[in-house]
């Protein structure tokens, strides 16, 4: 309602200005359910596919109005088009933080403008989680547990296994528990050692990057272990460009995250060992949940999406065909 009041002052004006010029303005939906999406930036296929979800399940709702605006990874890029949605009024905002930590005081801006929000995909490291309504999004350390597990059903426990292991956005709660699942193994398994953590910021061009110079002087690598799809692509290419076999017969077996159609595609021909699915497509469940706190339900603090992994023996052209994202 707050943003009734906001566009009915810019209505009159904009009238009065439009008499003065005869410009015919359309009127703003003032009834329209705003929700202001502050979402990470589109770095990724999975980022891509998430932003499709969101803006579906809003767009083709005339009860909504649907604003979101892109941070381009960077976390102060949400704090202001935050302060803009709370300046406009919008009735509801969603967030998809770029990192877990410095959240505490924009939340508390929101909380003070009397506007709910709900935190989805990543997680916030907040004092005080009553900031907002619920986190929808990922089970990643148990993500990274089933990559771990493939590990040691594909590994001799007395062949020493040597993990080149790529990184997301450091700070990102997909980057920190994907690692904690990794390191917290190689801490109970002493024939697995990590080489080397490389920064590939969720990002198929700065996995190319670093991956090209790191094996200009290493090649001694059994697995890559890298936290998401977009930089196993960049990594793939390097990969070939040093000469260096990957995948099935090859000398680097292949760990991926987000389970993308295209990784589908590579682990259905035998060049990825294995996809771990992170499920982008939760547009609709935000809504659901925003509307449920409309009709005043209670909403659970945390919502995991149902997720799985895939290997070239258990998924088909088919299943790979019918994938959404
Ligand atoms: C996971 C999401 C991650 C994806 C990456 O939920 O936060 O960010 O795994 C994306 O592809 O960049």
């Amino acid at each position: 309602m707050k943003r009734f009041f906001s566009i009915l002052l810019c209505l009159s004006m904009i009238l009065m200005m439009a008499s003065c010029s005869g410009i015919k303005e359309t009127k703003p939906s003032a009834e329209a359910f705003v929700v202001g999406f502050s979402q990470v930036g589109s770095e990724s296929d999975w980022r891509v596919a998430n932003t499709k979800s969101m803006a579906t399940a809003f767009e083709n709702d005339d009860e909504y109005e649907f604003l979101m605006e892109n941070a381009r990874q960077e976390q102060e890029n949400q704090f202001t088009a935050i302060r803009r949605f709370i300046l406009e009024g919008v009735d509801f905002i969603v967030i998809a933080p770029t990192v877990e930590e410095g959240w505490d005081t924009i939340l508390a801006e929101i909380r003070d403008a009397n506007i709910p929000v709900i935190i989805i995909d990543r997680s916030v490291a907040v004092e005080d989680d009553s900031l907002y309504l619920t986190n929808i999004g990922s089970d990643f350390l148990q993500q990274g547990k089933l990559a771990v597990e493939w590990i040691e059903n594909d590994t001799p426990s007395d062949k020493e296994l040597k993990i080149l292991h790529l990184q997301g956005t450091i700070g990102a709660t997909a980057q920190i528990q994907r690692t904690k699942a990794l390191e917290d193994a190689v801490r109970t398994h002493s024939n697995w050692k990590i080489v080397s953590q490389l920064y590939g910021d969720f990002t198929e061009a700065k996995a190319y990057e670093v991956m090209t110079t790191y094996l200009k002087t290493n090649r001694d690598i059994d697995v890559l272990y890298s936290e998401n799809d977009n930089m196993t692509f960049g990594a793939m290419r390097a990969l070939e460009e040093a000469g260096i076999t990957y995948g099935n017969g090859g000398q680097v077996k292949i760990i991926t995250f987000d389970a993308t159609k295209e990784a589908l595609q590579y682990c259905h021909d035998g060049k990825i060992n294995l996809c771990v699915e992170c499920n982008p497509m939760f547009g609709p469940d935000v809504k659901s949940l925003i509307e449920k706190y409309r009709r005043g339900e209670a909403i659970p603090r945390h919502v995991h999406v149902n997720e799985s992994a895939y290997t070239t023996q258990n998924i088909t052209q088919d299943f790979v065909d019918s994938r959404a994202y």
